[in-house]
């Protein structure tokens, strides 16, 4: 299986893809603030770099349930310094800019990003495909019931699982009829979008269904609401093991991508279960 995005091409046959969080945002459900300011941002993503990060997922706006649109005048302003400083220290590492506002992705991948993740599998702005056709970077598509603000309030679904890959499915041919090559795509079932704790754990249980094509399929799962739910915990602190946990599952059930904040536990949990498989 192998994954372009941009310059960068990945054979993820025999391991799979690290992606960091940088929330360059004032309300991230789990870090919001902490790295808003430009020198914080490039610390965070020095540290994720150092800790093994393939890639760092640079965003501007929070989608966490509830929260409010940006535009993209401002998104642009948190972002685009931050993807040039990371872009210029370390060029090894790949840049992905999380954003579903076409002209925000374009001077992103302007100013070095080579991946495009996209959490409205390319519904938010009808100028995404174009933007990722041209520029040839990776697409991450994802899948989310509802917008941000409204989307916790009553995600429904017959069967969660069949419908998530159905639109995965439609919204990847969309991009390829747009010139999006199909080695560039990644899916994601979206964990926490538009749907309910049952929701999340079923599609968990199926990651299997998510794998078009042959392109990686790509789990964010990292601190999110569910696991508090699931083990009845309130600090984010006690989300950190389980994410763990969630990723070696994810990384032994066949998933290439795993977008976390905590890079290094995350990363040796995939290492140790890659090691594990090619034993046999
Ligand atoms: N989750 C979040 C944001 N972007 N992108 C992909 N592809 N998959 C995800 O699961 C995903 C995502 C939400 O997490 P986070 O960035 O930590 O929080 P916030 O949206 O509040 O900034």
């Amino acid at each position: 299986m192998i994954w372009r995005a941009g310059t960068f091409e990945w054979d993820l046959s025999r391991r799979c893809l690290v992606m960091g969080i940088l929330n360059v945002t004032p309300d991230s459900f789990s870090d919001g603030g902490r790295f808003l300011a430009r020198d914080a941002a490039l610390d965070q993503a020095r540290a994720m770099v150092r800790e093994g990060a393939d890639i760092l997922d640079v965003g501007g706006e929070s989608t966490r349930p509830g929260a409010e649109s940006v535009g993209v005048d401002e998104e642009m302003r948190r972002v685009i310094p931050v993807i040039e400083a990371i872009v210029k220290e370390f060029p090894e590492t790949a840049v992905s800019v999380d954003t579903s506002k076409a002209p925000v992705a374009e001077a992103a991948v302007a100013a070095g990003a080579q991946i495009i993740n996209d959490v409205t599998g390319l519904t938010g702005d009808s100028g995404m495909v174009r933007v990722a056709a041209e520029s040839k970077a990776g697409l991450v598509l994802m899948h989310m019931q509802g917008e941000p603000r409204t989307m916790q309030a009553a995600p429904a679904y017959e069967d969660p699982v069949a419908e998530v890959r159905a639109f995965l499915e439609c919204q990847g041919r969309l991009a390829m009829e747009g010139g999006v090559e199909q080695c560039r795509l990644a899916f994601d079932p979206g964990i926490g979008f538009g749907k309910a704790l049952s929701h999340n754990l079923q599609i968990l249980h199926r990651l299997d269904a998510f794998q078009l094509w042959d392109c990686p399929v790509l789990l964010g799962a990292s601190r999110k609401s569910f696991i508090a739910r699931v083990l009845g915990v309130e600090e984010m602190e006690a989300r950190y093991w389980p994410t763990v946990a969630l990723t070696a599952y994810a990384v032994e059930q066949g998933v290439r991508i795993v977008r976390v904040h905590d890079v290094l536990p995350n990363r040796q949990a995939a290492r140790m279960i890659e090691a594990v498989r090619q034993a046999s």
